[in-house]
């Protein structure tokens, strides 16, 4: 399949992995908007939240899980943001799902 995060999550392009483990994997952003700005994927390619079925539902606690517990292990103690971009007109870029994490900034509402 060709998938930019397919191929990051194997290696097979590289990236500043963080964190790693059988189900997802966690590298920092190629274009951070934040100090700390990394995102968390699934090993497993869906390519949009609405895709996700009801067998994803533990898939999807872990990376929520592993994004905080790693914004906690790089110093965002006083804040973060996680944010799963869908489709086209949320903002989607990349169709393999992943959840961006924000932090170390002041961060404002509503998003762009
Ligand atoms: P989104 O717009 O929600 O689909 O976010 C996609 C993010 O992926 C965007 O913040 C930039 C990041 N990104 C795109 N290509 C690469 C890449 O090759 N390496 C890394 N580390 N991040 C990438």
């Amino acid at each position: 399949m060709d998938c930019l995060f397919c191929k990051i999550a194997a290696g097979d392009i590289p990236s500043r992995k963080i964190y790693e483990d059988d189900r997802v994997v966690a590298f920092h952003d190629v274009a951070p908007q934040a100090p700390v700005h990394f995102l968390v994927i699934p090993r497993q390619h869906i390519s949009r939240l609405t895709d996700l079925t009801e067998d994803d539902r533990t898939l999807v606690g872990h990376i929520a899980y592993t994004a905080q517990r790693l914004a906690a292990e790089l110093g965002c103690d006083e804040g973060f943001r996680l944010v799963m971009n869908c489709n086209e007109l949320g903002g989607q870029t990349v169709f393999h799902i992943h959840m961006h994490v924000l932090g170390q900034r002041q961060l404002h509402w509503p998003p762009g």
